[in-house]
């Protein structure tokens, strides 16, 4: 580790180096620091104590997906939907834009746990930077110091992360994986997921690649606890993309629990997945914050998350009220005057978004009031259902289940999903986003999909594998359902049919719940509308099969056999239906 990071010196040139112990302590100094040189600005401390307000700069607001590079020996390896660069080149290249880039700044060395402390499942990652800002995220979203030096003792094992601000200059951008050699390269980015190494660059698109080589998951997925009346619980894992409801579905509050149905929240984001002795899935949050989307979040969809938020929280690209607090659009108060926007001017209403639309808060699991009691067990916990998820606006039914694993597979490998802010691009553009990993698969997709039968083989008891959509919208663009708190209905019937009661009828497209197996007591919905969630429009699935055919095409002979079985399979059952 020292070598490495001795090299890193030698290359950055940073003034000094400093090693993070990721004591309190610390984390105060560098908010101080950050304070006076106005990298941070304080909000209020009677309603918002120890939270602060960060402005990235300007063109540096989401991941950028164009500029991250999966860097095989093998451009098959890295396989058709992800931007590959020789890891030759991609040194050279990258290498100059990182010579001499921490001349005048310090270097902060973080050690850090992904996982939780003690659990076989953990591993230990270096990141060194030459942001302070990314230094306290990392304290926040990850277990540095201590926790990490005690399990790379154990293990000898690390990834390290070299990570440098530049000058911020998108056309100086690269976010570099070298799988082969576990380790990361970032350079010009200081926002999210582009510059919190643990995050997706590790935790994701790094441990992917382990995973299939040890034989484990790693997935884009929150994790859940469901309680039910009888105080039983079962946990899910849930694969949404970006700024698609994983942070809200993971800490909803139960719009049933009069009955006694109530969620708990393990992640939110990553869950890393391996089969235990009894053939079962178990899943670990290999994080220990939450960097979530800020917009959309009020009292009334998030009220778990308002409160976790309130008080030792970073917030990034949001608007400020004059009295110091946060503001964003959704919030669920209007916008007062002088309201300053995420850029730090003055906002005037019609002149667009106060608040980013990507802007976010980071917050420390521990603070979250709905956290379950197993979060950091070292063994993690039993999932018992898959769900795959997306923003959908017609065609997808609000619930369905897979017939079996490998359909479950072809439904989550072929989900198609509108964009949405967290990543730089259009926004609102369907694209087919397997298992929502298409940005964070660190190798070739078709063996991705091999890999998910692979284990769906080794599984005594698999997961029941089930599809969402809380965003199908009417002919005025309103959404149908409800969503938020009101998703517990959902998850009952999911629940019900992971116990084999629910009721379902089989479709062409797989287990449709009957017409009143959604408990849809206490809530105001109309007949017609609950028909029109589960409706399947026939032609739109026609065509979207044809579609995934297509997509699955670029995979070549490295797409696995049972896909395209699958997907023959549907478009069969679709024309005995007479489509
Ligand atoms: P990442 O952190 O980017 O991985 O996002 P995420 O999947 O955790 O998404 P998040 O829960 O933060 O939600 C993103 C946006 O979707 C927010 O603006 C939410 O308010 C909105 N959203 C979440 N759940 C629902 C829902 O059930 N219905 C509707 N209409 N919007 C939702
Ligand atoms: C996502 O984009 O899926 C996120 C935010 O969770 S980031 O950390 O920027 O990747
Ligand atoms: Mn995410």
């Amino acid at each position: 580790m020292q070598e490495w990071v001795d090299e890193a010196a030698r290359l950055t040139q940073p003034d000094s180096i400093y090693w993070c112990d990721g004591s309190k302590e610390e984390y105060r100094t560098f908010v101080e620091r950050m304070l006076e040189d106005g990298t941070l600005v304080k909000l209020n401390e009677k309603t918002y104590p120890n939270c602060y307000l960060h402005r990235s700069s300007t063109n540096d607001v989401a991941r950028t997906e164009d500029l991250t590079f999966i860097c095989t020996r093998s451009k098959d390896d890295a396989g058709p939907t992800n931007n590959w660069m020789a890891p030759k080149d991609a040194k050279e290249k990258v290498g100059r834009l990182f010579t001499g880039s921490m001349k005048g700044r310090r270097m902060y060395v973080i050690p850090y746990l992904m996982g939780p402390v003690g659990s076989p499942y953990s591993k230990v990652g270096i990141q060194v930077t030459d942001s302070l800002y990314v230094a306290v995220n990392m304290h926040i979203m990850t277990r540095v110091g201590k926790p990490a030096m005690d399990h790379l003792h154990e293990s000898g094992e690390f990834v390290p992360g070299l990570h440098s601000l530049g000058d911020l200059d998108p056309a100086r951008r690269f976010i570099l994986h070298f799988p082969e050699e576990r380790l990361i390269w970032s350079f010009g980015s200081g926002y999210g997921g582009n510059a919190l190494l643990g995050k997706k660059c590790f935790a994701l698109r790094i441990a992917s690649w382990m995973a299939r080589e040890e034989g484990w998951m790693a997935e884009h997925m929150l994790i859940l606890g469901l309680e039910d009346p009888g105080g039983h619980k079962t946990y899910m894992a849930a694969a949404f993309p970006s700024a698609s409801g994983k942070t809200n579905l993971a800490m909803m509050v139960s719009a049933l629990a009069d009955q006694g149905y109530k969620i708990t929240t393990v992640g939110d984001d990553i869950a890393w997945l391996h089969i235990d002795g009894d053939g079962r899935l178990r899943a670990i949050n290999p994080e220990a914050g939450f960097f979530g989307v800020a917009p959309g979040m009020s009292s009334k969809t998030n009220p778990v998350a308002m409160e976790m938020v309130h008080r030792g929280t970073i917030f990034t690209n949001v608007a400020m009220t004059p009295g110091g607090e946060p503001w964003w659009e959704g919030i669920g108060v209007d916008p007062p005057a002088g309201l300053l926007d995420w850029r730090g001017e003055i906002w005037k209403s019609g002149r667009g978004d106060a608040a980013h639309p990507n802007s976010r808060f980071t917050a420390p699991a521990s603070q979250c009031p709905s956290i379950d009691d197993a979060w950091e067990d070292p063994e993690g916990v039993p999932i018992s259902a898959i769900i795959f998820g997306s923003r959908r606006s017609v065609i997808v039914p609000l619930v369905m289940q897979s017939l079996n694993w490998e359909h479950g597979v072809m439904m989550g490998a072929g989900m198609g999903a509108e964009t949405t802010a967290a990543a730089t691009g259009a926004v609102g553009v369907v694209r087919r986003d397997p298992m929502a990993m298409l940005p964070f698969c660190g190798y070739h997709m078709g063996d991705y999909f091999n890999h998910w039968l692979a284990i769906g083989r080794k599984l005594k008891k698999p997961p029941l594998i089930f599809r969402v959509n809380w965003f199908r919208k009417d002919e005025n663009g309103a959404f149908l359902w409800p969503g938020y708190g009101e998703n517990i209905r959902v998850l009952k019937w999911i629940l019900e049919r992971v116990r084999g009661e629910g009721e379902a009828v089989e479709s062409p497209i797989g287990y449709l719940p009957t017409r009143w197996s959604i408990d849809t007591s206490g809530l105001e919905i109309s007949p017609e509308t609950m028909r029109r969630l589960t409706e399947v429009d026939w032609n739109g699935w026609m065509n979207a099969a044809k579609s995934m055919r297509e997509f699955f095409a670029q995979f070549g002979r490295r797409l696995p056999h049972e896909v395209s079985h699958q997907i023959d399979l549907l478009q069969q059952r679709l024309e005995a239906r007479g489509v």
